[in-house]
C-alpha cells in the first residue's frame, strides 16, 4: 500500500515527490511506501490548520461530536481492513489488533467526542467580593506525534482530545507504521471531514516531527515515543515556552508477594510480559517475586511461556514479529548484554525463524532471564521487547528500593491478597500508574502518564482536555 499525506482535506504525496519504503516486519520485506515529507509539507499542513481553526473552534459542540462520531463509526464499519492493516504493518497478531488496537482507537474517538460535551469549567466564589469563573479555550494548531507500537491506538489517543477540545491538528504517525493513520485519513476524505482540521504528514522524525515541534505557529505538542526523542522535543519546547505533553519509556516493576494465587498471577504476567512482543510502554519487564514462592513461580512461568506459539501474525499465534530489523538487533543486543552481566537465560534468548512465508521476519523467542543485579543495565534500561528479568525479594522495603531504582516511573503492578499492603505499596512506588492485582485495566477517564524520565504531564479524561485548552480566569466583582 502506498501511503499519502492528508493536507487541507486532500490526500497527496510529499511536495518533493520522494517516498520511503515501508516494511512488513513479519516477512522482512518492503510492501509499500510512504511520503518522505519535509518542512515544506509541514508548512502547508500548518497553513491549512490555521485557516480551519476559526470555524472548527467555534463550531457547536454537538456538530463537532457528530463529525468525530462519523470517523469512529466508519472505522468500526471497516474494522476488518484496519485489523489486517495494523497486523501487517506492525507485526502484531491479528487477535491483538482485533481485541485491543482497533476497538480502542474507536473508543478513544467516541470517548473524547463525548468528553468535550461534559467538560465543566470551574467557578470559585470569593466571599464578599465576587465570583471567578474559568474559560477554557482551544489553543490553536497543535502537533501530535505518535509511535509505532500501538499505531492507531496512540494516534487517536492524541488527535481525538486535541480535535474535541476545538484545536486543529498537524499529526505525524511513526514512519515505521503509517498505514492505519492513512486509512483514517481516507475515511476523513470520504466523509468530507472539514478540510484543514486534521492534517497528517508522514515521514521521518527529524524531517517532519522536528519542524512541527520547532514551528512557532504550533501552540502545543503531544508526543509519545522514546525518552531520547522526548528529551530533544522538550528542549525545543522549553525555549519557546510551548505546552508539551510527553509519554515516554518505562521499565516497569511487576511485584508479586507470597500470598497470591500463583496461577492467576501467571496468566496476567504472561500478558504483561509478552503482549505485543513486549512492545508496550506499560509492560512489566522487571518481575520481582517474593523468595518464598520464587522457585515455584519461576518453574511454572517458564513452562507456560514455552507453550506460547510464535510466528505468522496472520495466523493463530501468541507472539508475532517485532517491529523492525533495527529493533530486532537492539533487543538481541540486550540479551547478549544480559549474559555478559551474569544473567542466566531460562528460556528463549534467540531469534526465531518460522517455516514458510515468514522465514525472513523479525521474530524473537520470549525470553526470561534471572540472576541479574537490579542495578545492571538490562534491569535499568528500556529494552521494549519480549524480554523480562526475574529477581527475588524478601521485604517490602527491599522491593520498593529496587522497583524505584530506575530513571523511569510509568507503571507498576502489585500482586497481594493483603489489601493494606497493596495500598501501602501503591503509595511508595514512584510511578504514574499502579495496578493492584491486575495489569492494563484502563478506564479512559483516569490520568495516564509517567513520572521521572517516563514523561511530563498526563493524558486521559479531562487531563487531556485541560492540556489541549488554555484556562483563563475571569473575576467579576459584586
Ligand atoms: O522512537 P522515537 P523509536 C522507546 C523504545 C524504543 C525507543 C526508540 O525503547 O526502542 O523508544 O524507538 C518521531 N522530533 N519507545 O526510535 O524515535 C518518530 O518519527 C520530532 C517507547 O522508534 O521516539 C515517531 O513518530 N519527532 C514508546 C515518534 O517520534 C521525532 C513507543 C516516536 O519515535 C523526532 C516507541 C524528532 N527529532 C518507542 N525523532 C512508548 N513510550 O510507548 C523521531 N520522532
Amino acid at each position: 500500500m502506498n501511503v499519502l499525506n492528508y493536507i487541507n482535506g486532500t490526500l497527496r504525496p510529499a511536495v518533493s515527490g520522494k517516498a520511503i519504503d515501508n516494511y512488513n516486519p513479519s516477512i522482512g520485506a518492503v510492501y509499500g511506501t510512504l511520503p518522505d515529507s519535509d518542512s515544506e509539507d509541514v508548512q502547508l499542513a500548518i497553513e491549512a490548520a490555521e485557516a480551519a481553526f476559526e470555524s472548527w473552534s467555534k463550531m457547536p459542540m454537538e456538530t463537532r461530536f457528530d463529525w468525530l462520531m462519523k470517523i469512529a463509526n466508519e472505522i468500526e464499519l471497516q474494522k476488518e481492513e484496519f485489523i489486517l492493516a495494523e497486523s501487517i504493518d506492525n507485526g502484531k497478531p491479528t487477535w491483538l489488533a482485533s481485541m485491543s488496537d482497533i476497538p480502542r482507537a474507536v473508543s478513544n474517538i467516541k470517548f473524547f467526542a463525548a468528553a468535550q460535551m461534559n467538560f465543566p469549567s470551574e467557578s470559585h466564589h470569593t466571599p464578599g467580593q465576587g465570583i471567578n469563573y474559568t474559560l477554557r479555550k482551544p489553543l490553536g494548531v497543535v502537533g501530535c506525534i505518535s509511535p509505532w507500537n500501538l499505531p492507531l491506538y496512540l494516534f487517536t489517543w492524541k488527535i481525538a482530545p486535541a480535535l474535541a477540545a476545538g484545536n486543529t491538528v498537524v499529526a505525524k504517525p511513526s514512519e515505521i507504521t503509517p498505514v492505519t493513520a492513512f486509512l483514517l485519513t481516507k475515511i476523513c476524505e470520504k466523509i468530507n471531514f472539514p478540510k484543514g482540521v486534521l492534517n497528517v504528514v508522514h515521514g521521518l522524525g527529524p524531517k517532519v516531527g522536528q519542524p512541527i515541534v520547532e514551528s512557532k505557529r504550533i501552540k502545543a505538542v503531544a508526543f509519545t515515543g522514546g525518552t531520547q526523542t522526548g528529551r530533544i522535543i522538550n528542549k525545543v519546547c522549553a525555549e519557546q515556552f510551548k505546552k508539551v505533553s510527553l509519554e515516554l519509556g518505562g521499565k516497569n516493576p511487576n511485584i508479586i508477594f507470597d500470598d497470591v494465587n500463583i496461577d492467576e498471577v501467571i496468566e496476567t504476567t504472561v500478558k504483561s510480559s509478552f503482549n505485543n512482543q513486549g512492545q508496550i510502554c506499560l509492560c512489566g519487564s522487571r518481575i520481582f517475586i517474593h523468595k518464598n514462592i520464587y522457585e515455584t513461580f519461576k518453574v511454572r512461568f517458564v513452562e507456560r511461556i514455552q507453550k506460547l506459539q510464535i510466528g505468522d501474525p496472520l495466523t493463530d499465534v501468541n507472539i508475532g514479529a517485532v517491529v523492525s530489523a533495527s529493533h530486532l538487533e537492539k533487543i538481541l543486543g540486550y540479551i547478549e548484554l544480559a549474559k555478559q552481566e551474569g544473567g542466566t537465560i531460562l528460556t528463549g534468548g534467540k531469534r526465531f525463524v518460522p517455516e514458510g512465508r515468514c522465514e525472513s521476519g523479525y521474530f524473537i523467542e520470549p525470553t526470561i532471564i534471572e540472576g541479574l543485579d537490579y542495578q545492571c543495565r538490562v534491569n535499568q534500561e528500556e529494552i521494549f521487547g519480549p524480554v523480562v528479568t526475574l529477581t527475588p525479594f524478601e521485604t517490602e522495603e527491599e522491593v520498593i528500593m529496587m522497583a524505584n531504582s530506575t530513571l523511569f516511573g510509568l507503571a507498576c503492578s502489585i500482586w497481594t491478597k493483603d489489601i493494606e499492603r497493596g495500598h501501602r505499596m501503591a503509595e511508595a512506588i514512584e510511578s504514574g500508574i499502579i495496578w493492584v492485582n491486575s495489569w492494563m485495566v484502563r478506564d479512559l477517564r483516569t490520568p495516564f502518564g509517567g513520572m521521572k524520565e517516563s514523561g511530563i504531564g498526563r493524558e486521559g479524561g479531562f487531563e487531556a482536555m485541560r492540556f489541549f485548552t488554555e484556562p483563563k480566569n475571569v473575576f467579576v466583582k459584586y
